[in-house]
């Protein structure tokens, strides 16, 4: 399945992607008999966005996935005719149900369809969809679409993203007892738009320790915020915020509670190339790691990988720890595209320090993750031209940066509680060089190692 594309340098080696073509939000995320099952929203027809359909995997082990048929298509004269927009899954007593946003006439309203299969190949919608009419009434709102379900007593809830003009982004809170005919009963959260945009698409909204959490995806900063918090009387109140990620490169996403009781996370990483690159490559869009998400003390959010990736791990090569002074090469010709590095340093006295990537053949390209004083960096350097830069504030001192380079993409966990994601678009196959620098002072190595890793793709 991977087959068609297996030329290009720019896709990734065990990043989740489509077979070819436009993927964006991962959908309907859930482990089903044993088997994860990655649902994602999928244009079939090409590598810019259409008439969106929901494309299918499925995997034993989070790591290797199988591509299946389509699993939603829109519906000619249906309430989805445009699109089978973003939604989840639930387990309805017994029964795999997806609610999603059916895009029909430039608007979007809840639809059901359902699954008898154990692999959930085959999917029926209801007939009576849309189950819901009309957006609520009672408030000026700018847009209404995507979905998180959950059971409560007996009850389902859902909370559907929205914004209140001229306020700001909101979720909506929605209740039913069979999940067809839903009661709107208030807005779980408002933001205020001058903090977190004036438009919340896909609402995630989960207990996590003992407190909840809420993402969503912000129009127009294009970034996901969190928010953490207590949920009473059907109403969250967040204690403290954050960015899940400091890149708009990672939007969309959804998570669940897989069947060793983790909060497991996937996020669409965007493109950063215009629509005649993505035609000319045919194929656009790629899932970020599955993150690992947790409550840390303090009540601060905790973000890793999930550790099957370290499954693919395959050549080792290890740096002893040193201190850093200029510019020092560490390892040599590392033929690949795809890389793991754990890097442990402390900036001390260096105003900038980190690690370089440079391309052996191509001398000009080089990638920089360093520390400075306004916190970390990611930056690209085609000769003298700066290509992209992606910042994430942090404080001088020492910092532990889980570095997953895998064609196109760049995904750092920083200090396992943020991330930072950007693409990088090379010209050839990578033969990197791998060197630490500290600029203005010394810096200290405390780890590094780097793999070379496995595809995903049997
Ligand atoms: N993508 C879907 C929408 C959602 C958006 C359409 C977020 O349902 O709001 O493909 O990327």
């Amino acid at each position: 399945m991977q087959i068609k594309h297996h030329n290009d340098h720019h896709r990734t080696a065990y990043h989740f992607q489509a077979p070819s073509n436009w993927m964006n939000d991962p959908n309907g995320l859930v482990q089903w008999k044993g088997n994860y099952h990655l649902f994602y929203q999928y244009h079939p027809h090409g590598p810019l966005p259409g008439k969106i359909h929901w494309g299918h995997a499925m995997s034993s082990d989070l790591l290797h996935w199988t591509h299946l048929p389509i699993a939603l298509s829109p519906t000619d004269g249906g309430p989805d005719e445009d699109g089978c927009w973003s939604g989840c899954m639930v387990n309805d007593h017994g029964t795999p149900t997806i609610i999603y946003s059916g895009n029909a006439h430039g608007r979007q309203l809840p639809c059901i369809a359902t699954s008898a299969d154990d692999d959930l190949l085959t999917w029926q919608k209801y007939t009576g969809n849309p189950v819901l009419p009309d957006w609520p009434a009672e408030l000026d709102i700018v847009e209404f679409r995507d979905h998180c379900v959950w059971q409560e007593s007996e009850m389902w809830y859902q909370v559907i993203g929205s914004g209140i003009k001229g306020v700001g982004g909101t979720a909506l809170l929605y209740r039913s007892p069979d999940l067809l005919q839903w009661e709107y009963l208030q807005p779980l959260c408002v933001g205020n738009k001058a903090e977190s945009g004036t438009m919340w698409e896909c609402p995630d909204f989960f207990p996590l320790g003992d407190k909840h959490v809420l993402t969503v995806s912000s129009i127009p900063d294009g970034l996901v915020y969190y928010f953490i918090g207590t949920y009473q009387n059907f109403t969250f109140t967040p204690e403290s915020q954050g960015v899940l990620d400091g890149s708009r490169h990672f939007y969309a996403p959804q998570s669940i509670r897989d069947d060793q009781g983790r909060r497991l996370m996937f996020g669409w990483l965007r493109e950063g190339r215009d629509d005649t690159d993505l035609q000319l490559a045919g194929w656009a869009g790629a899932m970020s790691l599955p993150r690992i998400l947790s409550l840390q003390p303090g009540a601060t959010l905790g973000i890793e990988p999930a550790p099957e990736i370290a499954q693919l791990r395959r050549d080792h090569h290890a740096v002893e720890p040193r201190t850093i002074t200029g510019h020092q090469t560490v390892i040599e010709q590392l033929f690949t595209n795809a890389l793991e590095i754990m890097l442990d340093i402390d900036s001390q006295a260096a105003t900038s320090c980190g690690l370089a990537l440079q391309d052996s053949a191509y001398p000009e390209e080089s990638i920089y993750i360093s520390l400075q004083g306004s916190g970390l960096s990611i930056e690209a350097k085609n000769g003298s031209a700066k290509l992209e830069r992606e910042q994430y504030p942090l404080t001088p001192g020492r910092h532990t940066l889980h570095i997953f380079l895998d064609g196109s993409v760049l995904e750092i966990f920083i200090d396992a509680s943020a991330c930072l994601t950007e693409r990088f678009y090379h010209s050839a196959p990578r033969q990197l060089n791998l060197s630490l620098f500290a600029n203005g002072g010394e810096a200290t190595l405390h780890q590094l190692d780097v793999w070379e890793m496995a595809s995903i793709w049997r």
